[in-house]
């Protein structure tokens, strides 16, 4: 299996790497750089982004640390998925093409740089899988997107939060105002762009308001408890890529409920169990998004046995296993 080659020993030992040692790549993937010819070169299919930007959020920070931790957390998961049956290695040539710049105190650079990396992921024709950072990275890997795709393009957001608001104390580009800048984009109709799993209270009166005058479809936990996981997401999917050339998934960790989710900015209960979590994105993988996001991970707040972080990465692992398989379970 690939694994982060083992550094020589003093008697030239050249095994492979083994866990708990040397620094990994997610789930021991080959380090590709982020070009589109190196990606294309090495057939990746999909490609691991780390995105470590956490400048926009209104609340707490640390997400930056995330795709670090998800890579040690990953190195113990195999690469045959037998919920699947099938070889994530063999099935997308799985890449981890490292982590975005991100540099201090400049957002906009960050944000031009995140455009500029996952630019060369589509251009490659593989998905790029970004991991944050804050919610607000969909703003530069949306601009992305509507530069490389012809057509329209759509837009699903599973989250606890509606993430409407226009702007917050007059700056546009926070982690609570992507869907508002998402449908500014000249090839997002807000009818394509869809709202799974709001609840709580952090969704203020002018963002439900927001989604009201766009016509932005939302489905509240309420909602999703009364029709199921199924109908819902499968629906939800319909609206994105009704009329679109491609559709692009954001996955906040806070759409999963917060006792299986602690490690992240705004833990929210009564969000989703962790089998709903991950048969919606075996369904997002079956429809084969152009780009996939889970942003908002603190791996500070996870607990010690790192609940979040496993999860997070489970969910990835259901997308490509929903996309290998077309959303159907070959086993297990
Ligand atoms: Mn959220």
């Amino acid at each position: 299996m690939p694994r982060t080659p083992y550094a020589m020993g003093p008697d030239g030992w050249e095994g492979p790497g083994l866990p708990q040692s040397n620094f990994p790549s997610f789930m021991g993937a080959p380090w590709i750089p982020c070009r589109e010819d190196a990606i294309r070169d090495a057939g990746a299919r999909a490609a691991f982004l780390g995105v470590p930007f956490d400048q926009a959020t209104v609340y707490r920070s640390g997400s930056s640390h995330a795709p670090r931790a998800l890579r040690y957390v990953s190195e113990m998961f195999l690469p045959y998925l037998g919920d699947f049956d099938i070889n994530v290695f063999d099935e997308f040539r799985l890449a981890d093409a490292g982590d975005v710049p991100m540099i201090p105190a400049d957002a906009e650079r960050s944000r031009s740089y995140i455009e500029r990396w996952v630019s060369e992921i589509l251009r490659a024709g593989a998905m790029p899988i970004c991991i944050g950072g804050d919610h607000s990275i969909p703003i530069p890997i949306g601009r992305a997107i509507s530069e490389h795709v012809t057509g329209r393009f759509g837009y699903i957001h599973f989250d606890a939060h509606i993430d409407c608001q226009p702007n917050f104390a007059g700056e546009r580009f926070t982690n609570w105002s992507h869907v508002a800048r998402m449908i500014e984009l000249p090839n997002v109709d807000p009818r394509n762009v869809a709202i799974v799993g709001a609840r709580g209270a952090l969704n203020p009166p002018e963002q439900w308001d927001f989604v009201e005058e766009h016509g932005i479809r939302v489905y509240r936990m309420r909602e999703i408890q009364e029709r199921g996981i199924e109908e819902v997401v499968r629906e939800a999917l319909d609206l994105v890529t009704d009329g679109t050339d491609a559709f692009y998934c954001s996955l906040d960790s806070d759409v999963v409920d917060a006792s299986a989710m602690p490690g992240t900015d705004a833990p929210e209960p009564g969000g989703l169990l962790s089998t709903e979590m991950l048969r919606a994105c075996e369904l997002i993988g079956a429809r084969r998004p152009i780009a996939l996001d889970l942003v908002e991970l603190i791996p500070a707040y996870d607990n010690p046995a790192q609940i979040s972080l496993r999860l997070a990465g489970y969910m990835i692992l259901h997308v490509l296993g929903g996309w290998a398989t077309g959303g159907e379970r070959i086993r297990g």
